[in-house]
């Protein structure tokens, strides 16, 4: 179905019992973002707090709904499909029209004609997102979460941000969260990949930059702003196609943008060009705090918004969040329009607990010897996935889901060196905290695959393992936390780094001294159990700090996270003298300049705060939520 706004999803969602709303005011400092997180985390309602309190006291008078695509199901309502492929799978029928098939059945064409015509924006007089223009903009005004306790302020979690290229006049709409500096000064987080940087680069020193953050409207309008689309389509053609029915947009107030009518706010404004200002730090999702930088400025110049509008925001922090599901769906969605342009893309998967652009599990097909490392290639250069930190190639046949799978295939497969190929010196994710420069780490690509039958390496004997008292020998090992064997030949262990950084503080200075010590600790570990008579095919070493416990019941997702999250190539993947094991150094590093490669500043978990923690999960219990 299509979503004329916000209101009928919110609607739905109450008759449907996936809603509950909050009559007693409740702080936007804080408090509705645990609230949010500890629903989410439970498979949860949605949310919406009637009474936001504001940092200055005041009750706002506009609602805040949280976690309205908390669940998968709900994600899949709220893009009015089963399955979010189905988008994909119409994408690609408009990309490839059977011209054949259209000859004989003339009225397939037509369903495809319809749904490219709903595609184009029409152009409305009056939006309803301008039923009310705000006189004295102030955006401290507006119930705006601050999320977690070091968090630079409040922040627009889920905002679409309309901006325009300069030269051709097309719009694109992107979600980048917006810190709230001030009354009429809102921090700009597009990163320098996203269109929105583009367009920024673009328009020349002597032109202010018009920018507008819609908030709210039909959900299919919000999941437009973060899908990976190719430069040459629009947010506002792709909207109008998840929804069925042509996105209608509106012209600004004070400025000459079009934004979508529907959506239940607009602030409008603009950007300087040269002027930046420092953004952060922020929870982010990959559960730790962004490193602060320097970010353009919006300057506000307008608020409209409809008649009875809601602000709906979202958490970040240590997945799974609110985030995953959307992050799953457009992983969903995208596959077969993916799979149209990489043909030997099988399947591929993304796991949110390691905040998806750092592991990729690629099933590729494998006709011809090393078929599968060309595609794992081709998807490092393909849109957003430039971001990726590692992916994993393994056979056509592989459920790329399944974590016991992998670990089979790595164990079987993989040797080492030959089947690990190492990319130094490439893009990465701004929020890459591991990475030993900004925007830059190096990549690693594992090939799990079976050599085909014509592959010089095909007969290779089978490798051994290790027996599996190693996991004892390995605990006796001096500074070895915990250690434990997740296959023939891969151990984990964890270890606690002495002044290494914590979860619940972030280390801003390099410690020379401190580092050197830490990198002789991991080395001595390392060798000792290198050294060990069991461990003589012990392939895969992990170590990690042992804030995981790996007895704890989901110790595997919590590895998954710690593993991808606090590593970097470069610089913590050490081979053996003979070049047959490999070491995979995931302790939480101290900064450092002196190291073989850089480690700057480290980043704090994001956690809540104890008390109002606490106090939430009393009132959710009395609630019975
Ligand atoms: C909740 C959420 C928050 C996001 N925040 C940011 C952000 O602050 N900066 C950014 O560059 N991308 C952010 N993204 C990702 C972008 O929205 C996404 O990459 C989008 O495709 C960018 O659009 P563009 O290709 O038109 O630039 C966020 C995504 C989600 C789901
Ligand atoms: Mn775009």
């Amino acid at each position: 179905m299509a979503w004329r706004d916000l209101r009928e999803y919110i609607l739905n969602l109450r008759d449907s019992d996936e809603l509950i709303r909050i009559s007693h005011p409740v702080d936007c400092y804080l408090e509705a973002g645990c609230i949010a997180d500890k629903l989410v985390k439970k498979g949860g309602p949605a949310i919406i707090f009637d009474q936001p309190r504001l940092a200055n006291g005041e009750i706002s008078k506009y609602p805040l709904a949280m976690n309205l695509f908390g669940t998968r199901e709900r994600t899949n309502k709220a893009l009015g499909v089963k399955d979010p492929k189905e988008i994909g799978e119409t994408m690609v029928n408009l990309m490839k029209p059977d011209i054949g098939g259209i000859l004989k059945k003339p009225w397939t064409g037509l369903g495809l004609a319809m749904q490219g015509m709903s595609m184009a924006p029409k152009k409305v007089r009056k939006g309803a997102c301008q039923a009310v223009v705000i006189e004295n903009p102030d955006m401290t005004k507006l119930p705006i979460p601050t999320t977690w306790p070091m968090d630079g302020g409040p922040f627009i979690t889920l905002p679409l941000v309309v901006t325009k290229d300069p030269k051709t006049g097309q719009h694109n709409m992107g979600m980048y969260r917006g810190q709230i500096f001030g009354e009429k000064e809102i921090g700009l987080h597009w990163q320098a990949h996203k269109h929105a940087a583009d367009h920024a680069d673009e328009i020349g020193k002597e032109n202010r930059m018009p920018v507008a953050i819609c908030l709210g409207g039909p959900p299919p309008v919000m999941f437009s702003a973060i899908s990976p689309l190719p430069d040459n389509l629009s947010e506002y053609e792709f909207a109008g196609l998840l929804n069925g029915r042509r996105l209608r947009i509106t012209k600004c107030l004070t400025n000459d943008l079009w934004v979508p009518s529907e959506v239940d706010f607009v602030i409008e404004g603009y950007t300087i060009p040269g002027e930046t200002r420092t953004e952060g730090p922020f929870g982010d999702h990959f559960g730790y705090y962004c490193l602060e930088e320097e970010y353009p400025v919006m300057h506000v110049t307008a608020i409209t918004h409809r008649k009875n509008p809601t602000i709906p925001m979202t958490i970040v922090g240590v997945p799974p969040m609110e985030d995953g599901y959307l992050g799953e769906a457009i992983g969903d969605a995208f596959r077969p329009v993916l799979q149209f342009q990489h043909r030997d893309v099988k399947d591929l998967f993304l796991p949110l607990e390691t905040g998806f652009h750092n592991l990729a599990i690629v099933s590729s097909k494998q006709r011809y010897p090393r078929q599968a490392r060309k595609t794992a290639l081709g998807l490092m250069g393909a849109g957003q996935m430039m971001f990726l930190k590692s992916i994993i190639a393994v056979d056509e046949d592989h459920d790329v889901k399944d974590l016991d799978a992998l670990l089979k295939a790595v164990d079987y497969n993989v040797r080492i060196p030959e089947d690990l190929i190492i990319l130094d010196g490439m893009v990465a994710d701004s929020l890459a905290h591991a990475s030993p420069w900004q925007n830059v780490h190096s990549k690693l690509l594992i090939d799990a695959t079976t050599p085909t039958s014509n592959d010089h390496r095909a007969n290779e004997p089978k490798m051994m393992g290790c027996p599996d008292s190693l996991g004892v020998s390995a605990s006796g090992v001096e500074g070895v936390t915990k250690a434990k064997m997740m296959a023939s030949s891969m151990l984990v262990i964890t270890t606690n780094v002495e002044g290494g950084p914590r979860p619940e503080s972030s280390m801003e200075e390099v410690n020379e001294e401190g580092a050197k010590a830490q990198r002789e600790q991991i080395a001595r570990i390392r060798d000792e159990i290198w050294s060990l008579e069991s461990a003589k095919n012990l392939r895969w070493l992990f170590i990690t700090d042992d804030d995981a416990d790996l007895d704890e019941e989901h110790w595997r997702r919590r590895l998954l996270w710690q593993l991808f999250c606090r590593f970097e190539v470069a610089r913590d993947f050490h081979f053996d003298k003979e070049r047959k094991r490999v070491a995979w150094d995931a302790t939480a590093p101290i900064p450092s300049n002196e190291g073989p490669l850089p480690v700057r500043r480290w980043p704090a978990v994001t956690l809540h705060d104890p008390e109002i923690e606490e106090r939430v999960e009393k009132w959710m219990e009395r609630e019975g939520l």
